[in-house]
């Protein structure tokens, strides 16, 4: 598909009003995004697995207003204005325009709010912008009967995406696949997709349990950082290793090898946080209490053969991830041992989930 493919046909009647609400997971990616060329292209292809209590509910009230090329709209960020905010909404806009023109004919009140705590560290660009996607498509299929499920969910995934580019591995669940593979024939630069192979089911119910290490602001955005892997060193060589992880975890999720995709889930982790240290300027966004969790997973491991492992976001904060059958064990180390390394002793039960959903029927 191309983009031309998500512009819509003209609308024949513009309902005066109406609402939609949708709530969308956050994501963690196996292989990583890190390094974009223009319009929002991956510099590599990622995957990653859809979460499930992490996620952001976001509703729309759209008024008619009179036609103008000018976007209006309202935030609130749990009941209160969030000003701060709308620049990355009023950018958002102004990249969808094209693909959802209806855009300039309402007034937008946007709610929103996020299942994780203010603050915690957790980006909520994946799940917000996949929220506010879901809601704005969702307003445009009352206007073309058409448009169905499989299209709706492209086109979803290509709008989030344009606001944040993890935000399109957000719309559905639970293994989400995004960027050109050669590998992966349905693969795209414009959307995830369901990941398309076998995956054995020891990977059905991973538990991630997010470590909130650092619940602070981080010093370098994740948008910068990926600017930063323009004139990098080692990118060319990183976007190659990424091809090549993708390649190498088709076999490891259709035999459930579960040592191979520990290797390389935390060898990818580890290389993002690689690519920001020697980037320029470098930055690091591990902490010290990241490297002793780590430390003490890898400790844990050997000794007790459990096959839990680590990967990290563009921050401080660990995602330990485990396959359901060692749930008990899991958090009973987790709690005994890691949790001292969490600020305020804060950490976060998640595990992979089905995707967005819609909550309250399009009143218009
Ligand atoms: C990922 N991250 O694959 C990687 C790994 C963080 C670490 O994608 O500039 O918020 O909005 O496209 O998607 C975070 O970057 O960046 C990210 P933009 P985004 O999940």
């Amino acid at each position: 598909m191309n983009p031309k493919d998500f512009l819509p046909n003209p609308y024949r009647d513009l309902p005066a009003e109406g609402k939609v609400a949708w709530k969308a997971p956050s994501n963690i990616a196996l292989v990583k995004y890190w390094g974009k060329k223009a319009n929002q292209i991956p510099a590599n292809p990622s995957i990653s697995f859809t979460l499930d209590a992490c996620a952001t509910t976001t509703s729309i009230v759209y008024s008619r207003k009179e036609e103008s090329s000018q976007f209006s709209f309202d935030l609130l960020l749990d009941g209160r204005p969030k000003d701060d905010f709308k620049p990355k909404i009023q950018t958002f806009f102004e990249r969808i325009v094209d693909y959802v023109p209806f855009l300039t004919s309402y007034h937008f009140k946007i709610e929103t709010s996020n299942s994780f705590p203010h603050s915690s560290g957790i980006a909520s660009s994946a799940s917000g912008m996949a929220a506010l996607a879901l809601c704005l498509l969702d307003i445009e299929r009352k206007l073309d009967a058409k448009m169905d499920d499989v299209f709706f969910n492209k086109k979803a995934s290509f709008l989030a995406r344009l606001g944040s580019g993890s935000a399109c591995r957000s719309i559905e669940g639970d293994l989400i696949q995004w960027g050109i593979h050669q590998e992966i024939p349905t693969s795209s630069d414009l959307f995830g997709i369901k990941y398309p192979f076998d995956v054995d089911s020891v990977f059905n119910n991973f538990h991630d349990t997010i470590l909130l290490v650092h619940k602070g602001e981080k010093q370098v955005s994740s948008t910068v950082g990926h600017n930063l892997m323009h004139d990098h060193p080692y990118a060319a060589r990183r976007f190659q290793q990424a091809h090549d992880n993708l390649n190498k975890l088709k076999e490891v999720f259709s035999k459930g090898d579960l040592e191979s995709f520990i290797q390389i889930v935390e060898s990818e982790a580890l290389t993002l946080h690689a690519m920001m240290m020697t980037s320029n300027p470098y930055f690091i966004l591990m902490k010290p209490d990241t490297l002793e969790i780590i430390n003490k997973i890898w400790v844990y491991r050997k000794e007790t053969k459990t096959p839990i492992c680590f990967t990290l976001d563009a921050g401080a904060n660990v995602h330990v991830l485990y396959p359901k059958s060692v749930k008990e064990k899991a958090i009973q180390f987790i709690q005994n041992e890691l949790v001292a390394h969490c600020e305020n002793g804060h950490y976060i039960c998640d595990r992979i989930g089905k995707g967005a959903r819609k909550l309250v029927e399009n009143t218009q």
